[in-house]
C-alpha cells in the first residue's frame, strides 16, 4: 500500500470515530504510454478504463509525452509523484533512463510496473510482456518469410532506437535468422520513433537504398502503417510486402489493397486491462510481485512472474484477408 493511502486510511479511521464514515479516495493509477496519439495505446486505455470500472473506486490517468522520448516520460513521472498517485504503469521509451525517476516514485510508496515496453528490473516491481519475446521475434521474420519462398532482402523499420520492446524483438529476430530462415537477408534496421513523418521518411530511405528489397518488417503499429502507405504511393504493391505488428483497425486498408499479405498483434485492450488490474493488486497489497508468483489479470486469466519479475501473456494473432475485417471492428 502506498504511504499516501496508508495515511488516508488512518485518517479515515480517525474521521469515522468522530463523524460519519469518510468517503474513500479512489485508487489513482497512471497509465503512462510511449507517446499520445498512438492508436495502439488508445486501445490499451480502453481496456484500462474497463478494468477501472470493473474493479470500482479506481481512477485511471491516461498520460504520455507528445513524442516517444524518455525525457518526456521523466517529466510526466515527476509530475505524477507530485500528484501522489498510487501506481504508475508505464510503457517505457528507454529501459535505463527512467530508472532514477521511477525509483524516486517507489521510494515515495508509489507502486511501479512496466507493461508493453519494459523498464530495467531495479526501476519497477514487475513487467508485463504482451507475449513471449522470442516468439514475437520469430513471428515477425516468419510473416515476411512465408511470402518469400525464394528468400531475399528484408529490412526492419522500428520505433525509437531505445524502445525496450522493439529492441528485444529485433534481437530475437536476428537470433533465429541464420538457422531457421537462412535465405532471408536482413539488410538494415532503421528507426522511425513511432512518429508518422519520420517513419515515412525512413521507409522511403530504405526503398531508395536497397533496390532489391522484398519486404519491410515494422514491429510497430505506427511504422507499419507509414511503410505500407509509402509502398502504396510508390506503386510498389506486389514488389515489396509490408509486414510486422499492426492494429487491424488502422491497417485493414493495406491488407485490402495488397500492400501487405499478413501482419500480427495481440489484443491491446486486454493488455491495458491487465496492466491496470496488476497495478491495482500490487498497490492495494492484494498481491506481491516476487519470482514465481501467480498473479490474476481478472477476466484475461493469470500470469506467472519469472526470475526477473517479468511475465508474458498469450501468443500473437495473425491477421490476413480472411480475418482482418472482423478484428478491425474491435481494435
Ligand atoms: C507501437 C508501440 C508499442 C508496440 C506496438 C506494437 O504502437 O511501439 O510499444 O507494442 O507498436
Amino acid at each position: 500500500m502506498s504511504i499516501v493511502r496508508k495515511l488516508l486510511a488512518a485518517a479515515a479511521v480517525t474521521a469515522a470515530l468522530v463523524a460519519t464514515p469518510a468517503m474513500a479516495e479512489p485508487v489513482k493509477i497512471a497509465l503512462v504510454v510511449k507517446s499520445l496519439g498512438n492508436g495502439f495505446f488508445d486501445a490499451a486505455n480502453k481496456g484500462a478504463q474497463e478494468a477501472a470500472k470493473e474493479i470500482g473506486d479506481v481512477e485511471v490517468i491516461y498520460t504520455g509525452p507528445t513524442s516517444a522520448t524518455a525525457e518526456g516520460q521523466i517529466e510526466i513521472i515527476n509530475s505524477l509523484i507530485a500528484q501522489q498517485v498510487d501506481a504508475i504503469a508505464i510503457s517505457a521509451n528507454d529501459p535505463d533512463a527512467l530508472v532514477p525517476a521511477l525509483k524516486k516514485a517507489m521510494d515515495r510508496g508509489i507502486t511501479v510496473i512496466s507493461w508493453d515496453s519494459g523498464v530495467a528490473p531495479e526501476g519497477r516491481e514487475m513487467h508485463l510482456n504482451p507475449s513471449d519475446t522470442d516468439l514475437i521475434g520469430e513471428t515477425i521474420i516468419k510473416l515476411a518469410a512465408d511470402y518469400l519462398p525464394e528468400g531475399g532482402d528484408v529490412a526492419i523499420l522500428s520505433a525509437s532506437s531505445t524502445a525496450t520492446n522493439q529492441n528485444a524483438w529485433i534481437e530475437a529476430a536476428k537470433k533465429v535468422l541464420p538457422e531457421k530462415f537462412p535465405n532471408i537477408n536482413l539488410v538494415a534496421v532503421v528507426y522511425g520513433d513511432d512518429d508518422s513523418v519520420k517513419s515515412t521518411n525512413e521507409a522511403k530511405g530504405l526503398i531508395a537504398s536497397y533496390p532489391d528489397l522484398k519486404a519491410i518488417i515494422a514491429p510497430t503499429t505506427v511504422g507499419v502503417v507509414a511503410a505500407a502507405q509509402v509502398v502504396t504511393d510508390q506503386n510498389l504493391i506486389g514488389k515489396i510486402n509490408v509486414t510486422g505488428l499492426a492494429l487491424p483497425s488502422e491497417f485493414k486498408k493495406f491488407i485490402d489493397n495488397g500492400a501487405s499479405q499478413a501482419v500480427a498483434l495481440w489484443n491491446p485492450i486486454d493488455l491495458g486491462y491487465s496492466a491496470v488490474y496488476l497495478a491495482h493488486q500490487l498497490a492495494t497489497d492484494k498481491a506481491e510481485a516476487k519470482p514465481g508468483a501467480k498473479l490474476s489479470i481478472g477476466r484475461v486469466g493469470e500470469v506467472t512472474l519469472d526470475d526477473t519479475n517479468a511475465a508474458a501473456m498469450a501468443a500473437p494473432f495473425q491477421f490476413d484477408k480472411s480475418n482482418i475485417e472482423e478484428f478491425s471492428k474491435i481494435y
